[in-house]
């Protein structure tokens, strides 16, 4: 009886966690620090779009201590984050235009939040994806691994 009922546990947290853990939609809080409190994310193909909730519990103003989420393939994140860099905050920190850039988020201060919906039609499965803060300085230690599920 006992057996039955560990299996049982075992069955619904292993159902529960697929369910966070490969889902549709994120909610990702940053502060007065360089962390994202997820440093992984797991998508499903099948979910067609996927929406990233950004919320930035610090104080600090966005010229100072400004967040944003972005996600480009594993090897692009340097350049990309040095190009963003250049296109200044006006630009989000991000490259206009360019074909790097998967999908990102506007740079957002202490207090605020935001989201970014992305489609996964452009993400292939097995492929090597990094979410990443483009604020100069943030990328080397603000970044994650999204994996892309059938
Ligand atoms: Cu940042």
């Amino acid at each position: 009886m006992k057996l039955i009922f560990s299996s049982a546990l075992l069955f619904f947290l292993s159902v529960f966690s697929s369910l966070t853990y490969a889902a549709c939609s994120f909610d990702i809080e940053v502060g007065d620090y360089l962390r994202f409190s997820s440093t992984a994310m797991s998508v499903e193909k099948s979910c067609g779009s996927v929406t990233v909730n950004l919320k930035h519990s610090g104080q600090l103003p966005e010229k100072i201590m400004g967040h944003n989420w972005v996600l480009s393939e594993s090897a692009d994140v340097q350049p990309v984050a040095t190009a963003g860099m250049s296109a200044g905050l006006a630009a989000e920190y991000v490259p206009q235009g360019d074909a790097r850039v998967i999908a990102f988020s506007e740079v957002i201060g202490g207090g605020q939040s935001t989201s970014v919906s992305f489609s996964t039609d452009g993400l292939t499965i097995g492929e090597g994806y990094t979410f990443f803060c483009s604020f100069p300085g943030h990328s080397y230690s603000m970044r994650g691994l999204l994996t892309v599920k059938a």
